[in-house]
């Protein structure tokens, strides 16, 4: 019932990608995201509600991970469900609700929904795990793609400033966005360092990208937060690459907040920033990015550090999860059909044409 998922992820598993969620037989195992880089723990569940936790507590994080993760539940419905349409698109609508400002996620659930309201009866699960195959497929060679299309803005001997945790583990295996950048300029034989921020309060930075940019044999520096405008204005950075959980129509980025911080400091100081991105990601119902409220966590993921309170037991914290950098601070949107530059609006049309 499973086996052309099954096929795809042994395939995949023996490329050697890192896959953050993947299906054994009827199981969908994926990687806890909160327990690296200390301990590689898998986890497997075989219900949709389960993933719904992981992607609210964080154990799968990545707007591309959440994105497929929303496959791997509508299609462990699908199977579990022996069928049953209404539970397919149930867990769609669970999965929906999970964290709302990456985009990847709710497009890919509709496209899903849609598709499952249309399909035959007779044939339902078959044709079901085949769409999903599908885009998951699609996800992956965006990677790629976009990979290659970024690492032409790459030189020999750049120092490139990241920031949360935009790789394998937050996409499709390969590198997600802005390691995948990073990854392929590293293959091609460029000699490049990355510097990595910590990415205050859950340190995706220090403990995800560290890890992936260690195990793929990549030279980096870990640095605060705080620390990459002084090091931009040191000379020490020439180019910052981050991912994006959403493009406004306009070019308006949203990304994991601190990201507003870099560009605004890469903009004095004349260095390049880009985003890494996909089509898919790219909101074109948003006029801009102002016009979106971002997610606001717990501030208990503030006030506790590795789950002891580090301040005053009166003081409040505010934790928006993301911030929106201005298309006019962007110096390129690296997708997997090129690098898009201003004018934003009429160039990043002609994708949404095509
Ligand atoms: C999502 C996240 C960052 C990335 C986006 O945040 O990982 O914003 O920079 O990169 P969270 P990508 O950790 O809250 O899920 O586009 O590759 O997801």
């Amino acid at each position: 019932m499973t086996r052309r998922i099954n096929d795809l992820t042994k395939q995949w598993q023996e490329e050697g990608l890192c896959l953050p969620i993947w299906m054994e037989g009827e199981r969908v195992c994926f990687v806890d995201q909160l327990a690296l880089p200390a301990k590689e723990l898998i986890l497997s569940t075989q219900r949709v509600e389960d993933l719904a936790d992981a992607v609210r507590d964080m154990t799968i994080r990545g707007s591309g991970a959440i994105g497929i993760t929303g496959v791997y539940a509508m299609l462990l419905a699908a199977v579990t469900g022996r069928g049953d349409r209404q539970a397919v698109l149930d867990a769609g609508q669970m999965m929906k609700q999970t964290r709302p400002t990456a985009i990847n996620l709710s497009k890919t659930v509709d496209e899903l929904s849609v598709y499952a309201q249309n399909c035959p009866e007779d044939s339902f699960l078959d044709a079901f795990e085949a769409k999903c195959c599908q885009i998951l497929e699609r996800q992956l060679d965006f990677e790629r793609k976009l990979g290659e299309n970024g690492a032409e803005l790459i030189q020999d001997g750049d120092a490139i400033l990241t920031h949360c945790h935009s790789g394998a583990l937050a996409g499709s295996g390969f590198g997600g966005r802005a390691l995948s950048v990073i990854r392929t300029a590293f293959n091609q034989g460029k000699r490049i360092h990355v510097f990595t921020s910590e990415t205050r309060p859950y340190l995706q930075g220090a403990r995800i990208t560290a890890y992936e940019l260690s195990k793929f044999g990549i030279p980096h520096t870990l640095i605060t937060d705080g620390m990459s405008g002084y090091l931009m204005r040191l000379g020490r950075i020439q180019k910052v690459v981050v991912g994006s959980d959403r493009v406004a129509g306009n070019g308006d980025l949203f990304n994991k907040v601190g990201t507003y911080m870099h560009a605004v400091a890469a903009y004095e100081n004349e260095i390049p920033f880009y985003t890494a991105t996909s089509s898919h990601t790219i909101d074109f119902s948003l006029r801009e990015g102002m016009d979106l409220n971002v997610e606001y966590r717990d501030e208990q993921e503030v006030l506790k550090f590795n789950g002891v309170r580090i301040t005053d037991a009166k003081t409040h914290a505010l934790y928006p999860a993301f911030d929106v950098t201005p298309h006019a601070l962007i110096s390129g949107i690296v997708t997997e059909r090129g690098v898009i530059r201003v004018p934003y609006l009429e160039n990043l049309k002609k994708i949404e044409a095509t």
